[in-house]
């Protein structure tokens, strides 16, 4: 008889309320789901879940100790690399193991035509001068930095409709909360003209509608790669975090992570 584990998810993702779902029942878990607070009306899940940011490391240090959380899940986006940093740190210091659920990265198919960049601000650059317009599909949080190329006209997708008015000029706001489907994708990006798109290779199924659309009409595509995250150990499914939950071995991940120095 294995005692109950306490599992923190780090969400926000389609992946994390998939995990969750798969843990309400599970007899010896007891999980606890975690967003950020981004958006006004966050997903329910069948799991207590907790909203807002921990503190920095030595805040969720003193989560995961006050709540004493045997597991941490991060089934945060590939973007939020603050959080998942934080979490490795937070893991090392007090031992708990940690192990990543994050879906591959898109790659580019026949008929595809990306232009790869590394940061927002070297997407805005590729872009171009010429007035153009342009699907961002990027979300709110930096949108701030397509303000220097007011001469574009955006198409922005949001979660939530904007409190204010956006710092872009020449916007069309549609207020969406995803997953998506490539018709629907299509058919907007033809109604409002896209003649190309911008994206972060967030993976997945949910976000890629657009990319399959921008290839199905020939638009190209902004992809903007992920950013680094301190090596942790990663799987792609729920099933393998269900897995990695039920082997005690990984117990000591941590002591077998430090021992490899990774
Ligand atoms: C708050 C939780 C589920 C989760 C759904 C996934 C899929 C739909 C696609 C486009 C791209 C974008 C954005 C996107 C997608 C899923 C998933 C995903 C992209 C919610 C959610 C939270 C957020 C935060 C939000 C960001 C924004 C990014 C919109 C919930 C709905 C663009 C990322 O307005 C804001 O402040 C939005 C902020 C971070 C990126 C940004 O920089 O603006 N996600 N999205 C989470 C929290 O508070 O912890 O409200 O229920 C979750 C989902 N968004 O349950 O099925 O799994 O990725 N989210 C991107 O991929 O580029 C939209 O429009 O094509
Ligand atoms: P981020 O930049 O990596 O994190 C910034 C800070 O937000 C973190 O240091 C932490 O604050 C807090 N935070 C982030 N995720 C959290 C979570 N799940 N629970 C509690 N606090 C969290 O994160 P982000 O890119 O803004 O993403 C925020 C949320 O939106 C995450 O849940 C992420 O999964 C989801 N999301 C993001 C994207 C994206 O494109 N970035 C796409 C889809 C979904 P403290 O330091 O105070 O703990």
């Amino acid at each position: 008889m294995t005692a109950r584990q306490k599992v923190l998810i780090l969400g926000g993702t389609t992946e994390a309320r998939r995990l969750a779902e798969a843990l309400a029942n599970a007899p010896e878990i007891d999980a606890v789901l975690s967003y950020a607070g981004r958006t006004e009306n966050p997903l329910a899940v069948p799991v207590p879940w907790r909203v807002g940011g921990f503190g920095g490391v030595p805040g969720l240090i003193d989560y995961l100790r006050a709540e004493n959380i045997d597991r941490v899940v991060d089934a945060t986006h590939p973007f939020a690399a603050q959080m998942s940093s934080n979490a490795v740190a937070a893991c090392a210091a007090t031992g708990v193991p940690l192990v990543a659920l994050e879906r591959a990265p898109w790659r580019p198919e026949a008929g595809d035509r990306w232009i790869e960049v590394d940061t927002l601000e070297e997407a805005v650059v590729a872009v171009g001068e010429a007035p153009r317009r342009v699907f961002l599909g990027i979300g709110r949080l930096h949108l701030d930095a397509f303000v220097k190329k007011p001469q574009h006209h955006y198409l922005v997708r949001l979660v939530d409709a904007p409190r204010e008015n956006l710092p872009l000029p020449n916007v069309t706001v549609v207020v969406a909360r995803g997953p998506f489907d490539v018709d629907g994708d299509r058919a907007l990006m033809i109604a409002h003209g896209s003649e190309m798109v911008v994206s972060k290779n967030a993976g997945g199924t949910a976000a890629v509608a657009k990319i399959i659309a921008a290839r199905k009409i020939g638009l190209p595509v902004v992809m903007v790669r992920r950013p680094k995250i301190p090596p942790r150990q990663t799987v792609e499914t729920v099933a393998a975090v269900l897995a990695w939950l039920a082997d005690p071995r990984s117990h000591d991940v941590v002591s077998a992570g430090a021992e490899r120095g990774v």
